[in-house]
């Protein structure tokens, strides 16, 4: 397991390099240019940019989080092939970097989705809450409009504001976009990737849709166990791999995440996972709670187990975290308790490692 943190660069993160170095354990960082516009190649001397200033900072890069998918692609317009082309030189541009994994989903139109981004939790901590019920009544470009107002004045991923000013345009788009259009549209796109990314060793790494389920109407297709075997199966290599997210798989509770991690994870197709917990509050309503086992509905010790018994050697993050000790900034993506995060993970795992070679 080797152990990083999300960074969302020098202009857009209140968290330093400095800080992060200084939780134990954390080697490298999960980064990206956010100011290359979706379906654009990613220019050498950005990525050269930021290698530098992590390296300057004593840590590797080697996970980029994330390299966006055009919507022509997703929607299987005749334009995708040119954002394939441009694809295809992003990961041979990453590649001259020393990039080995590429976290990307395949979502339509929206990212992540919350209904809350400050839920105050009974210890005064804050946290992201969603509301299945409020997302049924909810129009989207007024959901949209409300995410951008609430999130202390940054950005949420894929909530950029020049997207979601063409929100009615992209539904009509996607109108006649069903699941297995929406698989076929993967399916054609990863034909044509992944024999770049064996080529020059980088691992796409598709993270699965949050929440795990069809919103507003759109088609999800990476949101259970069956699904993630759809895809690796899709073009069977190593390359053709996933982003383990406990917590936006663990959102369904039918869901079994540690038996998610020993499929995939033990197939050698997991290089990239996301460790959190989530608390169910039922109608498929949940928050996202600390990580420790005990303060939600997932056993991370469980699920740190699972990763230890087929033998994980990728790369973990905490994923978001609370909004504790006063601290303020990007919802999910504070320092604290995403630092608290890491070393709960890094101590099970030590624990974990410890047993395991006691025992043999
Ligand atoms: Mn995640």
């Amino acid at each position: 397991m080797q152990m990083t943190f999300r960074w969302f660069g020098e202009e857009d993160d209140k968290v330093t390099l400095d800080q992060i170095r200084q939780i134990p354990n954390v080697k490298g960082i999960v980064g990206a240019l956010y100011d290359v516009p979706v379906g654009e190649v990613w220019p050498v001397e950005k990525i050269a940019r930021l290698k530098n200033q992590v390296e300057t900072a004593g840590m590797t890069l080697e996970v980029i989080e994330s390299v966006n998918i055009h919507d022509d692609i997703k929607i299987g317009l005749p334009s995708r092939d040119k954002y394939i082309e441009n694809y295809q030189q992003t990961i041979r541009n990453l590649a001259g970097f020393g990039i080995k994994v590429i976290c990307y989903n395949f979502m339509p139109i929206f990212d992540w989705v919350r209904t809350e981004l400050a839920r105050e939790l009974p210890d005064g901590s804050t946290t992201m809450g969603y509301d299945q019920f409020i997302v049924d009544g909810i129009d989207p470009v007024n959901m949209a409009k409300s995410v951008a107002g609430d999130s202390n004045g940054y950005v949420m991923p894929g909530w950029e504001p020049e997207r979601m000013a063409q929100l009615t345009d992209l539904f009509e788009k996607y109108a006649g976009v069903d699941e297995q259009k929406l698989s076929e549209n993967l399916r054609y796109f990863l034909e044509r990737i992944i024999p770049v990314c064996e080529e020059n060793d980088v691992k796409m790494a598709l993270h699965p849709d949050d929440p795990p389920r069809s919103i507003f109407g759109l088609p999800r297709i990476v949101t259970n166990f069956a699904d993630l075997k759809n895809i690796i199966e899709m073009v069977d290599s190593p390359y053709n791999a996933l982003t383990l997210c406990t917590g936006s798989l663990g959102e369904n509770p039918e869901n079994d995440v540690p038996a998610l991690i020993r499929y995939f994870a033990g197939r050698d197709r997991v290089p990239f996972a996301h460790v959190r917990n989530i608390k169910h509050l039922g109608n498929g309503n949940f928050e996202e709670s600390a990580h420790l086992s005990e303060m939600g509905s997932l056993d991370l010790y469980e699920i740190m187990q699972a990763f230890h018994e087929v033998g994980f050697d990728g790369y973990v993050r905490p994923d978001h975290g609370r909004m504790i000790w006063g601290e303020t900034g990007r919802p999910g993506y504070g320092l604290y308790d995403r630092a608290i995060g890491v070393a709960y993970l890094t101590g099970l795992w030590e624990a974990i490692d410890k047993g395991a070679k006691a025992a043999a």
